[in-house]
């Protein structure tokens, strides 16, 4: 009896012991990861995340799954590039400019006028320059995927049209945390205020500062055009957004993971082109239609802002400069695949 109540004991045991590991095996296979986005659901970033959280799913047979916390959940852009550096968020998607506070030679990538237009802006990325750049992060614990589209940043406020540097002096004109982009300001001739993207709106309303500079997408998605109705299309930079990923997360999965997850990245970039061109376009159609006071480039003295950001340039240390050359003559030399 006692033998027979043993045994079956016994069975019930292994049989436990068997659902167990094969549970077990289940859930250590299937990997989560946590992206942050900054943006909301429709903006074209964030739909690149889901589509390259789409590929990550489909080409792993749902065994790697990309979590996207998009509109700030995971917190604001230096925060959260911060987390992603000692680990505690895997993934998030940026502008460079707050990155280049951990990796300064990323400043290469969006000096003021750098490029003229986004296709010479893509060349470069795409070429060894891109790539290069992408592997320098490493030095900061991040593990560089992919660029996006970011357009080309302008000067929007409260106060008046902007022709001329001199039309904004003395203003307070809210920065990414960067210190290229207070450089750039103050060289303007404006007080510059860093102060993180959810910010903006509410301290443009109350007056605490005068005005911001953003893209097309971004001054209309924050409603901000409709505290701050004047835009410029001075175009003084263009910032290229990356995604990037923790070395630490990364290190912790298999060779052919790591290599699917940045396969993934790379090839979500086309579609984010095509949906920030779409998105940029009907931006900038609804901003003109809303009645906002647009100071057209033709009206503007864009060599007075190219000439007061020159210093800029003259301070850049040799590494960068040596960069900055390179990168103007990859974007002179267009090959036939940018896009
Ligand atoms: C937007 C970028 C976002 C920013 C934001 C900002 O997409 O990542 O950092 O500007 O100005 O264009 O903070």
């Amino acid at each position: 009896m006692t033998c027979r109540a043993t045994s079956v004991w016994a069975w019930i045991c292994v049989a436990i012991g068997i659902a167990a590991l094969a549970g077990c095996g289940l859930e250590s296979d299937q990997i989560v990861l946590r992206l942050a986005e900054t943006h909301p659901r429709d903006y074209p970033t964030t739909e690149a995340n889901y589509e390259f959280a789409r590929l990550v799913e489909e080409r792993s047979g749902g065994r790697i799954r990309i979590e996207v916390y998009h509109s700030a959940q995971l917190g604001e852009e230096r925060e959260v590039i911060e987390q992603v550096q000692f680990g505690a968020i895997d993934l998030t998607r940026v502008s460079i400019s707050p990155l280049s506070s951990f990796v300064p030679k990323l400043d290469a990538l969006q000096m003021p006028f750098l490029y003229e237009g986004a296709e010479p802006m893509w060349a470069v990325l795409r070429s060894n320059i891109g790539r290069e750049m992408l592997e320098t992060l490493e030095q900061a614990d991040f593990v560089g995927l992919n660029y996006y589209d970011s357009g080309a940043r302008s000067f929007y406020n409260t106060r008046g049209e902007f022709r001329h540097p001199d039309d904004m002096a003395g203003l307070q004109i809210r920065v990414q945390e960067s210190r290229l982009m207070m450089d750039l300001v103050q060289a303007l001739g404006a007080v510059a205020t860093p102060m993180p993207f959810g910010e903006v709106y509410s301290a443009l309303q109350t007056g605490v500062i005068d005005g911001a500079e953003n893209n097309w997408p971004s001054y209309y998605s924050t409603s901000h055009y409709e505290v701050a109705p004047y835009f410029s299309v001075n175009e003084h930079s263009r910032v290229p957004e990356v995604t990037i990923m923790s070395r630490l997360a990364m290190d912790r999965l298999a060779e052919e993971d790591q290599q699917l997850i940045r396969q993934a990245a790379w090839d979500a970039m086309d579609y984010q082109i095509e949906r920030w061109k779409a998105f940029e376009a009907e931006a900038e159609q609804r901003i003109r239609d809303a009645g906002n006071t647009i100071t057209e480039r033709e009206a503007i003295d864009v060599d007075a802002f190219r000439e007061r950001v020159q210093p800029l340039y003259d301070r850049l240390p040799e590494d960068q400069r040596n960069l900055v050359e390179r990168i103007r003559d990859r974007a002179a030399s267009l090959p036939a695949d940018a896009s």
